[in-house]
């Protein structure tokens, strides 16, 4: 199974619970909230709310880093940017059951990942995009094919999910380096019409 994970974001006409919306109706069955600038305040009633709209779906729910409100609202899971809470400090807080996935730039940065207990990996950025700032160097498709192969040597399984800049033509490709998913945002939120943009997507990725 090739995985597509739904990053929320917010353009001049959608708002963060539309994008979620959006991506569910699309056939999207796991949705990130990812609110980087906004407070904790600000955060929870937009979580509480795509919470209820992944529930309705019978999607998973993952909060971008606040481990806190990951907790309270005992959500699905949590993703760990390099600057958020470390991965084995957010497991010895949220226990076994959360999923807890990790960003990485390298492979340096999976070795780490991995022995600090990451259900999975959010490894990127495949190519330049404007959605995240401070991005890390691009890579590619070689990137991929040699962080995998790197892993694969280590003996290190779990599952990679690439980001950054990634649409619908780029499925093939992507899933023939080894990748295990998928995670995007504004190929979707740009499209001309998102909802069918997410099903063509999920249709790409079910050949
Ligand atoms: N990290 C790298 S890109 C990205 C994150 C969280 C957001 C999604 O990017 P895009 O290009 O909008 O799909
Ligand atoms: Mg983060």
């Amino acid at each position: 199974m090739f995985q597509v994970q739904f990053i929320t974001h917010y353009t001049e006409t959608i708002s963060y619970p539309q994008s979620a919306r959006i991506a569910l109706e699309g056939g999207c069955r796991w949705i990130q909230l990812r609110m980087k600038d906004a407070t904790d305040e600000e955060v929870e009633p937009v979580a509480r709310e795509v919470q209820a709209l992944c529930r309705d779906f019978g999607a998973y729910f993952v909060l971008d880093d606040r481990v806190e409100l990951v907790k309270r609202l005992h959500t699905d899971g949590v993703h760990l940017g390099k600057f958020d809470m470390p991965v084995d400090e957010a497991r010895a807080y949220l226990g076994p059951e959360f999923i807890i996935g990790g960003t990485a730039n390298t492979f340096e940065d999976i070795l780490r990942l991995h022995r600090a207990g990451a259900d999975y990996i959010g490894c990127g950025p495949f190519r330049y995009t404007t959605t995240k700032k401070n991005l890390a160097p691009i890579l590619g498709l070689e990137g991929y094919t040699r962080i995998l192969a790197q892993m694969d040597e280590a003996g290190i399984r779990l599952p990679v999910v690439g980001i950054g800049g990634i649409g619908a033509d780029d499925i093939p490709a992507l899933r023939a380096t080894g990748l295990n998913g998928i995670a995007l945002s504004s190929s979707i939120l740009r499209a001309e019409d998102p909802v069918r943009e997410m099903e063509r997507i999920i249709r790409l990725t079910q050949q």
